[in-house]
């Protein structure tokens, strides 16, 4: 008879909530673990395969930690701001709270159905006014120490739907929704300063337990280089400077021109009348290419000269200044000394434009006169460069920078590649920035009291070329809180990221009305002991989350410095074509048929069996019947002996079989109990299995009435209590089927016995052409080559079989063997 799991599942959820069992009370809990996943997007009404291989797997730990004796904080909530909603909303008119609303209710019976332990008391929506509210006190805070500023930036503006569009939703230069060409516009936008903390995030990364690929993520995208400002006189009678930014200053001697970005500010002052002309074309024509494109090393490299020379000073020579886009001017000073002969795409751009080359490092080995076919970037001696010619690259490197720093011309300076964090958003679905521009005042933040700044329902969400908010004149209209002169609300929304920047701490007090969080319990409890996440949030969400507890801990806001002490990535299945599930690729796989059919146990253990939870991997369903025919035996082994098991009996030595049984038992509660904490789940699976199957072949070898029911009872627990993270509805019931009383989550997680890990040995008696000769202690079971060479080896089975040659050997099994020689 199948497993009626449906049943099964409603009784246990029914349970589960009815006796408040995974309820947890943080202000008295002991032996904390903060367990947390990173919290779902509400786009849809649906959670898909990802969902259920990110929080199936991540529950089973949990559940693990808990029957070791943690109290686990497992909250769950909704990351309910966003693009998502909002371009549904323009498509079809339905209001974006309507639509989040309706998937989150969806997605929350959706969640109970993976039979995960979320305390739904602590449940947090990031859309909801309680808190957002704290989200822009929060900006506040940040605003008052310096920390939120404005400042000019691009947007990716299309001029067809008239709108600002997010980097994703401009596709190889274009707009996803009319083709139109994206062009750049310059807006004034919020920031927030996180490159303040660049130092701190860098030094942070060594004392977390992180995925070193994952700090490496945040190392280089945070890009800290050492080098050296020089400064560059221009010819002519204006003694205007240009200073660069590089980290070869070694390579001084061989810079053969200047490179400016595009966007200069120096451009205008030094161009050449002959040159302006040509010059602003190419600023025309760069200003749509985007950063990636430009820094893009097979893209072509152009440029123009600006018609002026600047003098190199070491050399005293003339080189001249030309702009080009791939420096950037975000980055150093936005102008370059280009070197080359040791830089690879000045190497490219001189080729092309004939500039001149000059070597000035040697490789080891090198010849000073051959023409370089491709730039030399290594470290090498140096040539070419007056006084510091023969010495290594990397002590000329330091003589120069002390010799231009005397000298006034350089300066040793630190430069990060990362840039502050523009959480400006054109948009309607998200926290409205708190702040109130004044003419007589200026920029003025709202008060806190009056938080929130409520996000107004009635909105016109229609692209009109200015945000949506600003369409709202009761919204725009206010007064001026200093001077209670007319004045407009900041229009702006912030980035989604900011609302989960800090939605770890807002769920140990979501209810909480006066406060962010309380202190006493966000001091308990943070930081999260393990987070758990795709490995696509290792810069943003994870970097900004880890700036925003840096700078509440600057601000005294909590006492700690890292929020997520432990890490680790689960990672993506694939459709079954090994490519990324899409829907455009038809290749998306649906949850729900297999709940139906199988259940959510079973799903869950397949998950978890089939693929390795930090790998992946192509989706193949072929193993999920295999799972539901293990899950039904292991059910009839429980359903068989049930009864048996409880009938009183002392057996006073264990049999050969049993300590077989005994063994391996304990063997798959050991490795079940290291493998599920290293999130290895898998092997814990087919532990069970082994378990399962020794007790079948238990029950074959030994009499129904010889049974040892005590063991026999001892081994239908442990494996009920070792499949319970995996299969809690099935464990629970299999638990009360035996007569025990549940909840089984309350019972402890077993422990075995290393005693019983070791086999079994016995004596064998060893033969030679049938004739005892020797006996020996080894272990039950033997391998044929392992009985072999242990009846060779033996006393004095050598001396015995020094002439003979073996011509079979014969085993009986853990009784004898005998060598048949002649
Ligand atoms: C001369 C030079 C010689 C350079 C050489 C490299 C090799 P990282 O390590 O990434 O910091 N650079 C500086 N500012 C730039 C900008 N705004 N846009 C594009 N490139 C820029 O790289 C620093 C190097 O990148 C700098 O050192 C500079 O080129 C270039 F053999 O200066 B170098
Ligand atoms: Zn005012």
């Amino acid at each position: 008879m199948a497993i009626p799991f449906e049943q099964i599942q409603k009784k246990w959820r029914k349970y589960w909530e009815d006796n408040k069992i995974h309820h947890l009370d943080l202000s008295r809990a002991n032996n904390k673990l903060y367990c947390l996943v990173m919290f779902p997007y509400p786009s849809s009404d649906k959670l898909h395969l990802g969902h259920w291989f990110n929080y199936a797997p991540v529950d089973t730990w949990a559940r693990f930690k808990k029957m070791n004796g943690f109290e686990i904080f497992q909250p769950m909530g909704f990351d309910a701001f966003g693009l998502p909603a909002e371009n549904y909303a323009v498509k079809t008119g339905v209001h974006p709270q309507k639509t989040t609303a309706a998937n989150v209710a969806f997605i929350r019976n959706q969640l109970k159905e993976i039979g995960a332990m979320y305390d739904w008391e602590y449940e947090v929506n990031t859309s909801d006014p309680e808190y957002y509210k704290w989200t822009q006190w929060l900006f506040l805070q940040f605003y008052k120490k310096g920390l939120a500023y404005r400042a000019k930036a691009a947007v990716n503006w299309c001029p067809g739907c008239q709108t600002v569009l997010a980097n994703e939703q401009v596709i190889d230069t274009k707009c996803e929704r009319c083709s139109h060409l994206v062009e750049r516009k310059f807006l004034t936008q919020w920031f927030l300063k996180i490159t303040a903390f660049a130092d701190p995030l860098l030094e942070g990364l060594d004392r977390i337990d992180w995925p070193e690929k994952t700090k490496a993520m945040q190392k280089n995208w945070i890009g800290k280089s050492n080098g050296v400002e020089i400064n560059f006189n221009i010819e002519g009678p204006d003694s205007e400077k240009i200073t660069v930014f590089t980290t070869r200053p070694d390579t001084l001697f061989g810079a053969t021109y200047l490179v400016l970005a595009p966007e200069h500010p120096m451009i205008g002052k030094i161009t050449t009348k002959k040159q302006k002309q040509q010059i602003s074309v190419y600023i025309k024509t760069t200003s749509s290419v985007s950063e990636i494109d430009r820094t893009s090393t097979v893209r072509e490299k152009t440029g123009v000269f600006t018609g002026r020379y600047a003098i190199n000073p070491v050399t005293d020579r003339q080189i001249p200044i030309w702009i080009a886009d791939y420096v950037l001017l975000t980055y150093g000073t936005g102008a370059i000394m280009a070197v080359p002969a040791h830089d690879e795409r000045d190497f490219e751009f001189a080729g092309k434009n004939n500039l001149l080359i000059e070597k000035v490092i040697l490789e080891d080995g090198g010849t000073p006169d051959e023409p370089l076919q491709q730039a030399f970037t290594g470290e090498g001696t140096m040539i070419n460069s007056a006084k510091y010619n023969g010495l290594h690259s990397s002590i000329g490197m330091e003589r120069i920078c002390d010799d231009l720093e005397r000298e006034g011309i350089g300066k040793r300076t630190v430069k990060y590649k990362f840039r502050d964090w523009l959480i400006s958003r054109q948009r309607y679905w998200g926290a409205p920035i708190p702040m109130i521009f004044c003419d007589h005042c200026g920029e003025v933040p709202v008060p806190e009291e009056d938080l929130p700044v409520l996000l107004p329902y009635e909105v016109d969400f229609r692209p009109k070329g200015k945000p949506p908010l600003a369409t709202v004149e009761n919204f725009v209209k206010t007064i001026c809180p200093k001077c209670s002169k007319p004045a407009r609300r900041e229009v702006e929304t912030m980035d989604t990221f900011v609302d989960s920047s800090w939605y770890f701490l807002r769920y140990t007090s979501n209810k909480l009305k006066e406060k962010p969080w309380d202190n006493k319990l966000v001091n308990k409890w943070l930081p999260v002991d393990q987070y758990v996440g795709g490995v696509d949030h290792a810069t943003m969400h994870l970097l900004y989350a880890r700036f925003f507890i840096k700078a509440l801990q600057g601000m005294g806001l909590v006492p700690f410095d890292e929020p997520f002490t432990k890490l680790i990535h689960q990672g993506v299945i694939k459709g079954p074509d090994g490519q990324r599930m899409s829907k455009s690729r038809g290749n998306v796989v649906n949850p729900e048929q297999y709940l139906e059919k199988y259940g959510s146990d079973v799903f869950r253990c397949y998950l978890m069996f089939g693929f390795d939870f930090q790998d992946g991997g192509p989706w193949d369903d072929s193993g999920i019947a295999a799972i539901d025919k293990f899950i039904n035996r292991l059910w009839r082994l429980i359903e068989d002996t049930a009864s048996l098991i409880n009938l009183q009996q002392n057996k006073e030595k264990f049999l050969e079989a049993e300590k077989e049984l005994n063994r391996v038992m304990n063997n798959s509660i050991k490795g079940a109990t290291t493998d599920i904490e290293r999130f290895h789940f898998n092997t814990p699976i087919s532990r069970i299995m082994e378990l399962v199957n020794a007790s079948y072949h238990y029950m074959q070898e030994v009499k129904l009435e010889q049974q040892n029911t005590l063991l026999l009872k001892q081994v239908i627990q442990n494996l009920i209590l070792l499949l319970a993270p995996f299969a809690p509805h099935l464990a629970e019931e299999l638990w009360e089927k035996i007569g025990e009383k549940p909840s089984v989550f309350n019972v402890g997680w077993p422990n075995y016995n290393p005693d019983a890990l070791h086999k079994e040995e016995i004596t064998w008696v060893l033969q030679i052409n049938g004739k005892i000769r020797e006996r020996v202690t080894a272990p039950i079971d033997l391998t044929e080559e392992q009985a072999e060479k242990i009846a060779k080896s033996s006393g004095r089975m050598p001396e015995l079989l020094s002439d003979k040659r073996i011509v079979k050997v014969i085993v009986v099994p853990r009784k004898l063997i005998n060598l048949v020689v002649n």
